[in-house]
């Protein structure tokens, strides 16, 4: 049987990713609803995508080791954005905090002699550098780009190209 705060603390997790998940749905949408932007609603919609796929790898470790993993309630997240920018700072954000909170549970495994969570986790601390690479990555070339539309127009014509995405 898992230690009861290592429990909790994957169970946050689980909804730190529904949470995530359900944030890039919303920019999904909102690219979606704005001309020009098919491929960064399209990227949004395959992130949103990966991080229920991230949720359910948890629920599923945290059942095996004979936890019980809950299915939260969600709030809302933020549906309309001023600009691609403000989208993409809101998506870079998100993943610091996740990272963080990855971090955190590393630390609560080590801490609670958890080592095959620990084991477990090292995924997420791989992926984690990933997607704040790619984060980063989109970011910087916003800020390069600006507002000139045939840089914003390659931005989203390139964005699902792979190049960024491992
Ligand atoms: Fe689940 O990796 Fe992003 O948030």
């Amino acid at each position: 049987m898992m230690n009861q705060q290592m429990m909790d603390s994957l169970n946050n997790q689980v909804k730190m990713e529904a949470e995530s998940s359900q944030a890039y749905l919303a920019l999904a949408s909102w690219a979606d609803a704005q001309p020009g932007l098919d491929g960064v609603a399209e990227f949004f919609y395959r992130q949103s995508d990966e991080e229920r796929m991230h949720m359910i790898k948890l629920m599923k470790y945290i059942n095996e080791r004979g936890g019980f993993a809950i299915i939260p309630a969600l709030s809302q997240p933020q549906i309309t954005y001023v600009s691609l920018k403000s989208a993409f700072d809101l998506f870079l954000k998100h993943e610091l905090k996740v990272s963080e909170s990855i971090n955190d549970l590393v630390e609560t495994a080590l801490k609670v002699k958890d080592y095959a969570t620990h084991n477990f986790l090292q995924w997420y601390v791989n992926e984690q550098m990933e997607e704040e690479r790619v984060a980063r990555l989109l970011n910087e070339k916003l800020e390069l780009i600006g507002e000139d539309k045939s840089g914003l127009y390659l931005f989203d014509r390139d964005i699902l190209s792979g190049k960024q995405k491992a």
